[in-house]
């Protein structure tokens, strides 16, 4: 077949050719250069297929595509391993109180009690307590401060009492109430009051005998010194039979049921 196209190509070609050498004779050198270039020949028959050929090279990355639809869902995974022990939880509300129990066996009989002699005995110490608790007390004010002189030491009470009673407290230490018996020991009894922040004190002296004869709580009598204030003793009310001191240092008749505090004194020597 392919022959066969070819033989009939070339044919045509010298069929061609003796037509135009019979034309003109001016015109055959022009007609013989464009044979050759004008004159394409019958296609071939189709060639064998080719042995196939080497890989090509790999070819550029391309676009990045669109995101595809959401795959399914997987299927449930196993158990995990067991977690960490949580934190200790808040403490849980109070139950309800539970029911009575049965009553408990009987104890061994007791020892008989001598409880009359225990009484007695923790009644003494409580009296001993209150007692040591008031010596502490004393010792306190004493030691937060007192006045002396050469023979004489003073101790302002700051606990307020009647007369009689303050009397027998400083009484009961080995002393009395102040007795100011010179010009001296009545200004540091005064200055002991002011510094104290105090306007009036019990001291060591009354009329509880004899009415307008006045005496030292030591029973000595009064001598000519005196600090009366300007219209004392005037025996108010006709009770006024005990003695205050003020801070100006002056005397004056008060009664002697009245509280405040007081001021006593010891001899050094009885210290
Ligand atoms: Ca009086
Ligand atoms: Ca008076």
């Amino acid at each position: 077949m392919k022959r066969d196209l070819v033989f009939l190509g070339s044919l045509i070609s010298l069929v061609f050719l003796s037509l135009l050498r019979s034309g003109s004779p001016q015109h055959l050198a022009e007609e013989a250069c464009s044979v050759q270039i004008l004159v394409p020949g019958l296609k071939g028959d189709a060639g064998e297929k080719g042995e196939k050929g080497s890989p090509g090279r790999p070819g550029r990355v391309g676009p990045s595509g669109e995101k595809g639809d959401m795959g399914d869902r997987g299927q449930k995974g196993s158990v995990g391993r067991h977690g960490k022990i949580g934190p200790i939880g808040s403490k849980g509300e109070k139950g309800e109180m539970g029911d009575v129990g049965p009553p408990g066996p009987n104890g061994e009989p007791g020892i008989p009690c001598e409880c009359s002699q225990l009484r007695k005995a923790i009644g003494e110490m409580d009296n001993q307590v209150a007692q040591l608790t008031t010596e502490l007390k004393f010792i306190k004010n004493a030691v937060a401060g007192v006045r002396e002189t050469d023979n004489k030491i003073y101790l302002l009470v700051k606990e307020e009492k009647r007369y009689t009673d303050a009397q027998l407290y400083c009484h009961g230490r080995g002393g009395n109430l102040g007795m100011p018996k010179d010009e001296a020991s009545n200004g540091l009894l005064a200055s002991y009051i002011n510094q104290a922040g105090l306007t009036r004190v019990f001291i060591g002296i009354n009329d509880l005998e004899r009415e307008g004869t006045f005496v030292y709580s030591d029973r000595s009598p009064m001598q000519t010194f005196n600090k009366w204030r300007n219209g004392e003793p005037n025996n108010a009310y006709d009770e006024e039979d005990c003695v205050e001191m003020v801070a100006s240092g002056g005397w004056n008749d008060v009664a002697c049921h009245i509280t405040m505090y007081f001021i006593c004194e010891f001899d050094k020597e009885n210290v």
